[in-house]
C-alpha cells in the first residue's frame, strides 16, 4: 500500500467517525425533544397512558393523516427514525411509536 492510498483510507475513516458522532449527537437531542414532548403531554393529560401520549404525538407528526409517519414528516434525526422504524419499511406506525416511547419512558424512569 502506498502512502496516497493509506492517506485516503485514513481520510475516509475520519469521515465515517464524524458521521457516527453526528448521528449519536442527533439521536441524543431527538430523544431529549421526544422526552420533553412526552412529559408535557403527561402533565397536560392527567391519568393518561403511554399509548395515549404516543397517539397524541403520532398525530402531531402524521401531517397528511395517512396513519404513518414517513421520513419526510419526521422532524427528528434519521438515527431516531431508524430506531423507531422497527421493520425498516420507511414508515413509523402508531404501534412502532408506542413501543419506542414505552422504551424511552422506561429509560427515563429508571
Ligand atoms: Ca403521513
Ligand atoms: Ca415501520
Amino acid at each position: 500500500m502506498d502512502k496516497a492510498t493509506f492517506d485516503q483510507m485514513h481520510q475516509q475513516d475520519r469521515m465515517a467517525n464524524d458521521k457516527l458522532a453526528e448521528g449519536i449527537a442527533g439521536f441524543t437531542k431527538a430523544l431529549e425533544n421526544l422526552e420533553s414532548l412526552l412529559t408535557q403531554r403527561l402533565v397536560q393529560l392527567e391519568n393518561t397512558t403511554v399509548s395515549h401520549a404516543a397517539e397524541e404525538i403520532f398525530h402531531s407528526y402524521d401531517l397528511d393523516g395517512d396513519g404513518f409517519i414517513t421520513r419526510e414528516e419526521w422532524m427528528g434525526s434519521d438515527a431516531v427514525f431508524d430506531a423507531l422504524d422497527e421493520n425498516h419499511d420507511g414508515k413509523i406506525t402508531p404501534e412502532e411509536l408506542g413501543t419506542g416511547l414505552g422504551a424511552l419512558l422506561h429509560l427515563a424512569s429508571a
